[in-house]
């Protein structure tokens, strides 16, 4: 990182004073392992800790559509600091979904229960692009207000923004749904190499607009959800899609927010994906932390890794399993690790297993 949240200019803000709401989390553990300043402990928060496996959430939710609970900023605050109060995290992740700006723009999403985000008509010609309008700020007012009173609820404690990736959300707008193997989005990637150029472009300005909006609101820090790029070569990634991300890195650096970057299964792609200008690089459960560092290179922090799955194993495997990742994070030096999952909490997990784990890794880490 070339700048840190302290250095944020005033005059490059015109919408809430963010930098002094920012200032509150700025020595908080999550922000200074950014910074690969010494920390008291690991910190550790959970991809889609919000939501999924808590009752309390499931209980707000009932009755109200996935995408209209994201438009309703009472209900996101709740959502969004309802993991915080639980499990002690280190850091709260905006309640929302990579869909939101689509759908903002006049998109025709759906997210269904079980299956997940569902468009009525894909993007499959230059005539479909036209309907990926500019996403503006207002077109989002419940994300800066939900935020706005996010940070002022969540006082030190620093908040996540996120965004999707423009591969990942060309591979819901081009399937017209989830996908396993992303036929069309490849079909596309290699067989129209302009319309797809065009498109992810389009999806890089979006994503970079929706980002401005959560860190001009209060965002301590932003994440880059690259979810499914894992299913690409690197020398497709390195052509067709990573000039997308950095576009989006790139537009929001003057910031100086860390910038997350983090995909599935992307071990091959962990070095580019560094590139591409991330500050700190997510990990999946399937490359161990230390040989993640050769990877990436030197300089930037890791997130990660604990396999999911493994939060469904007794506490003292849990526990062992999460002192490997905490040894193997030693190979960065004395910061920039942030202890996660591999991926995000699943439906069905105990919350319980959550809460112990965040006390064991800040006692098991604690310096
Ligand atoms: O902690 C949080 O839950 C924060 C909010 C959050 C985030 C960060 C949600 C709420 N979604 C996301 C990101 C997101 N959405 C990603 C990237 C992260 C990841 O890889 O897990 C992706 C791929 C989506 C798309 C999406 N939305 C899916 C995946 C479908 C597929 O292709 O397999 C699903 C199931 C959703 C719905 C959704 N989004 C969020 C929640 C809590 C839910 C479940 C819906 C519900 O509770 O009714």
């Amino acid at each position: 990182m070339s700048e840190t949240t302290a250095d944020i200019p005033a005059a490059t803000h015109d919408g809430p004073p963010t930098p002094a709401r920012r200032g509150a989390a700025h020595d908080s553990a999550f922000l200074r392992a950014c910074r690969h300043e010494p920390v008291p402990h690991t910190p550790v928060w959970f991809m889609r800790q919000a939501g999924r496996s808590l009752p309390e959430y499931h209980k707000v939710r009932e009755g109200i559509p996935m995408l209209e609970s994201c438009m309703r900023p009472e209900l996101v605050k709740e959502i969004t600091l309802q993991p915080v109060r639980r499990h002690q995290v280190d850091a709260a992740i905006f309640f929302s979904d990579i869909v939101v700006p689509l759908k903002a723009i006049g998109i025709d999403v759906e997210i269904q229960p079980k299956v997940g985000p569902v468009i009525a008509d894909p993007i499959r010609t230059f005539e479909d692009l036209k309907r990926l309008r500019p996403l503006e700020p207002d077109d989002v007012p419940y994300v800066t207000e939900a935020i706005g009173l996010l940070v002022d609820e969540l006082g030190g404690t620093p908040l996540i923004g996120f965004a999707g990736a423009p591969y990942t959300l060309a591979s819901y707008l081009v399937e017209g749904g989830p996908s396993k193997n992303h036929e069309n989005t490849k079909a596309m990637m290699y067989g129209q190499p302009e319309l797809w150029a065009a498109l992810v472009d389009r999806l890089a300005d979006i994503t970079s607009a929706f980002l401005k909006v959560q860190i001009e609101a209060g965002a301590s820090a932003v994440q880059l959800f690259d979810s499914w790029v894992g299913s690409l070569a690197p020398d497709d990634y390195r052509r067709s899609v990573m000039p997308a991300s950095a576009k989006v890195f790139d537009s929001v650096a003057h910031y100086g927010v860390p910038r997350i970057h983090f995909g599935v299964g992307t071990g091959e792609l962990l070095g580019l994906m560094g590139q591409a200008g991330a500050d700190i690089v997510g990990v999946d459960w399937r490359v161990p932390l230390n040989v993640a560092a050769e990877r990436v290179g030197p300089g930037k922090g890791l997130q990660g890794n604990l396999d999911p799955a493994v939060l469904f194993a007794p506490t003292k495997v849990v526990e062992t399993k999460a002192r490997e990742v905490l040894h193997a994070a030693q190979a960065l030096g004395t910061s920039g690790h942030i202890f996660n999952l591999g991926h995000g909490v699943l439906p069905n997990m105990d919350p319980d297993a959550l809460s112990r784990l965040v006390a064991f890794v800040h006692e098991a880490s604690a310096r």
